[in-house]
């Protein structure tokens, strides 16, 4: 056993920091991810903050959930951030003035983005209720299940740009792992316009170490294809006629199918018929197969819908599908062994955290974001698709190595994938939030 992450003191010592980070982080009716870098609300943070509040705030792992989806847009996209009206102008990069929402007939009186990020929300409900069945969770459920489900066709009917069953990413930042070498294929065809860059000036470089963070030319490219995206209207039609990026991701999709799984079981509890999101969980996973999975590999890898070729890069990506119930054993024993390669490590005991890209490649970065570092909430996913899959040590063994980076580290928002430092913010909401599940 680590140092620190042995007995029942140190867990009482940890939750009582994740306690802690989490009434920092609160705001009125959501949780920031980080005071400094983050002010604002984010979508797929919130999921997962709500399934920590369940532990011990549950009243605000509903509003949690309830605020984000109150900014939910007419055609029932849940933005991937909603700003608070509250913060300064420019504490967060970029900020309204370049979303313009207000300008878009069908979203919401808040300021918001108008692009999306992995639905992990559904899970995040159902995993919430599972903690306090009760009649106030049930009524919570009750309410959340309409947007729950728009949430998903919007998804469905909008953003399936190659017709073939699976959602179609267009920003590298509704993947929620911005920079992962993932996107480097697709990201290298997007026109860089130093122009659009030099007329902004980043502010996350100010409360982290610039080396940590994506370079100049991500963000040129980012802001080329938010402009792309917004000068479009948001609109989702014609996508394939020209905008600059568009990618199926193994993990968003997972959490897509994930969704109609923890949909079908909302549903049965809130006396509704689970059968539609039963049989479209099917589907999306069959997709999965015919489309993302890359029988050379073993693993799940992205396609680049631009070129209709699958990614290469091996990044924690493709392990996500793990989180699918109904994926065949086959597959699913190819992804373990993935996981306890020496690009992955994953292990009963583990010498060193998982990292978010394959640790053996030329390029991987200890330091750089999501082209290396050890995250928590990846790692929350891959465990529950180890226990989903029936190997509970492995399971075990990355808990216990999640525990002890934060033990290690504090709520960091993300940590060094040798030595376990912290790294990004250091009082993280959803590293607070994971911990407390995991320490349930
Ligand atoms: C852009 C809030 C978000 C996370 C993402 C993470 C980072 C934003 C940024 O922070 O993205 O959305 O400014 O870098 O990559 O996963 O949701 O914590």
């Amino acid at each position: 056993e680590a140092a620190g992450t042995g007995g029942p003191a140190d867990a009482t010592r940890l939750r009582r920091l994740a306690v802690d980070t989490l009434d920092a982080n609160w705001e009125h009716d959501h949780t920031v991810p980080s005071r400094t870098l983050y002010p604002h609300q984010w979508s797929w943070d919130s999921a997962f903050i709500a399934i920590g509040l369940a532990q011990v705030r549950p009243d605000r792992a509903w509003r949690e959930l309830a605020s984000l989806f109150r900014a939910q847009w007419a055609d029932g996209r849940v933005p991937h951030i909603v700003f608070n009206p509250a913060i300064r102008v420019g504490a967060y990069f970029p900020g309204p003035e370049m979303w313009r929402s207000a300008d878009v007939p069908g979203a919401p009186a808040v300021a918001t983005s108008g692009l999306v990020q992995p639905p992990v929300h559904a899970l995040a409900a159902l995993l919430a209720y599972r903690r306090a069945p009760d009649p106030r969770g049930l009524a919570a459920l009750r309410r959340l299940y309409p947007a729950l489900v728009a949430q998903q066709r919007y998804l469905a009917d909008r953003r399936d740009v190659a017709g073939d069953g699976l959602v179609c990413i267009v920003h590298p930042w509704e993947s929620g792992l911005d920079n992962s070498p993932a996107w480097d294929e697709p990201m290298a065809a997007v026109p860089a316009e130093a122009a659009v860059m030099r007329a902004y000036r980043r502010h996350d470089t100010t409360h982290a170490d610039a080396a940590h963070r994506p370079t100049d030319l991500d963000y040129a490219r980012y802001l080329a294809i938010v402009a792309a995206y917004r000068e479009h209207g948001y609109a989702d039609r014609d996508l394939a006629d020209g905008h600059p990026f568009l990618v199926e991701c193994p993990l968003f999709n997972a959490a897509f199918g994930a969704a109609e799984h923890a949909l079908a079981e909302i549903a049965a509890l809130i006396g509704d018929d689970p059968g539609p999101h039963r049989a479209r969980a099917t589907r999306i996973t069959e997709a999965l197969l015919r489309r993302l999975h890359d029988p050379d590999t073993g693993t799940f890898q992205p396609r680049d819908l631009r070129t209709d070729r699958l990614v290469n890069a091996r990044t924690v990506l493709g392990l996500t599908p793990l989180i699918l119930p109904d994926l065949p054993t086959r597959q699913a024993d190819a992804l373990v062994v993935e996981a306890r390669s020496a690009r992955f490590g994953v292990a009963r005991r583990m010498d060193r955290p998982l990292p978010t890209y394959d640790r053996t490649a030329p390029d991987f970065e200890p330091l750089r974001y999501w082209r290396g570092p050890s995250w928590l909430n990846i790692g929350w996913l891959v465990r529950r698709g180890l226990l989903t899959h029936g190997h509970p040590e492995l399971a075990a063994g990355l808990r216990r190595s999640m525990i002890g980076l934060v033990a290690g580290a504090g709520c960091h928002e993300y940590f060094h994938p040798d030595t376990g430092a912290g790294l990004g913010s250091p009082s993280f909401g959803w590293t607070a939030a994971l911990v407390l599940d995991l320490l349930a």
